[in-house]
């Protein structure tokens, strides 16, 4: 079943949605990706959605390869979790209390993720980095903190910030209204670079390193053999904890995320998206001695009113309970890499030289040829090509992340034959794109 194709032209529900947006909301969207400003054109603006598909407001049907970034990993309106919600909801949306719902949880996340004795929730992504941050300084008494280039953690002050230049690549605001101050005490390296990491860490000021341990945020750069075990005994060696960000591969990856897959046990864990199942709901853990500084048990203050909300907690619980009874990881790895097949095959037979990076369900084709190992290296890839691709996708009935710098997820609403349909669209749109200059 081919979709409509649609054109800007055709977009007029969209057309209209947007410019009623802009002009109440910044940008006219909640969070700027969304805005298409990568790619150009009109966002389309979702209606609904159903399994792997995305519709838009004038009835259009997409596969839905953006999985709101990452949390749809059942797809959309999963029974088991709308169930789940609608049920949470109708005892009561919040009520700023413990809830034995918060406790299951935890402790189903204490069971899957190997780091973790004790957890916090939080309402994003965002808000657990930054005080899984606060809480290493807290723990350590040490003040600078360590990031990788291309890393993205959400968008607290010390964390929007772009590799300085110097010995110890002092970082500099990267967003109008963070300050030098705010960013005095963090250090940007590249990924994949031990030696960096190393003399960053050297001068033994060094609270915390955070990284994506599969970073997905300046498209999927997986880590290089060895990389992440040299930065665990880095850390180890200088004293510094580990923070492993696993917004985007915890739950992804498989039960345990990354630190499961790839063996390697940091100090504190950082959780959202599918944690969530789609609900604002994030967390960071760690260790008991560790999280015993988190108020009111310790000094380090860190809270929030929505916090542990038991309408995300429910949708929390009936999506991590459905991944641990369906195990869909070999699925999902299989439809990875049936994508990343089909891409690659597809651009070669029509000319565009692509190199398709992934880890389990998360692919990305960069727009260049060389592999991918770091942020410079991702930042030579041919965006006009990208941005000219994907809207050719979406004119083919795919959905795919509108920037060349975030991942593609597959989900477990998918099918090989919704995968097949993906690469079809995908030799489409490199046929279309095969002359763009
Ligand atoms: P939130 O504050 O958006 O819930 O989480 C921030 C965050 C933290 N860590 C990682 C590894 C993340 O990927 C994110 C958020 N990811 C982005 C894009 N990949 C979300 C999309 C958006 O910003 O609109």
């Amino acid at each position: 079943m081919k979709e409509p194709a649609a054109t800007d032209a055709d977009a007029r529900a969209d057309a209209e949605a947007f410019a009623r947006a802009q002009a109440v909301m910044p940008g006219g969207v909640s969070s700027p990706v969304r805005a298409f400003g990568a790619v150009g054109g009109t966002p389309r603006f979702a209606a609904r959605g159903e399994g792997t598909y995305l519709i838009d407001l004038d009835g259009r049907r997409y596969i839905d390869v953006v999985g709101s970034w990452g949390p749809l990993i059942l797809g959309h309106a999963h029974p088991k979790v709308v169930e789940a919600i609608v049920r949470a909801a109708a005892y009561g949306t919040t009520f700023g209390a413990p809830t034995a719902g918060e406790t299951e949880l935890a402790e189903r996340i204490v069971g899957c993720v190997p780091s973790i004795e004790q957890v916090r929730f939080t309402s994003s992504g965002t808000e657990a980095a930054m005080s899984a941050l606060r809480l290493a300084r807290a723990a350590t008494g040490r003040s600078v903190i360590v990031k990788f280039a291309g890393c993205y953690h959400g968008h607290a002050d010390p964390l929007l910030v772009s590799a300085g230049s110097g010995v110890l690549t002092h970082a500099l605001p990267d967003s109008a209204g963070v300050t030098e101050g705010a960013v005095h005490d963090t250090r940007v390296v590249a990924f994949n670079d031990p030696a960096a990491l190393e003399a960053a860490l050297a001068p033994g000021d060094v609270a915390a390193v955070i990284l994506e341990p599969v970073p997905a945020n300046m498209g999927v750069v997986p880590p290089t053999p060895g990389f992440l075990e040299a930065v665990r005994a880095s850390t180890t060696k200088h004293g510094a904890l580990l923070l492993f960000d696993e917004v985007i591969t915890g739950f992804r990856l498989g039960l345990g995320g990354a630190q499961e897959r790839f063996g390697i046990t940091p100090d504190l864990t950082v959780l959202g998206k599918i944690v969530g199942g789609g609900m604002p709901l994030a967390a960071y853990g760690g260790s008991r001695a560790l999280m015993g500084f988190v108020a009111p048990s310790g000094p380090m203050y860190q809270a929030g009113t929505l916090a542990g909300n038991p309408v995300c907690v429910a949708a929390g619980i009936a999506t991590i309970e459905t991944l641990q009874r369906e195990a869909p990881y070999a699925a999902l790895e299989q439809l990875g890499a049936r994508l990343q097949a089909g891409l690659d095959a597809a651009a070669a037979q029509h000319g565009t030289s692509i190199t398709t990076q992934r880890c389990a369900s998360m692919p990305t084709p960069f727009f260049i040829e060389a592999p991918v190992t770091d942020l410079d290296a991702a930042k030579r890839s041919d965006t006009t090509r990208f941005a000219a691709w994907f809207h050719a996708m979406l004119d083919a009935g795919v959905w795919w992340p509108p920037s060349q710098f975030e991942a593609a997820f597959v989900n477990a609403a998918m099918a090989e034959d919704d995968v097949d349909r993906v690469v079809d669209a995908a030799a489409t749109a490199f046929a279309a794109v095969a002359d763009t200059p």
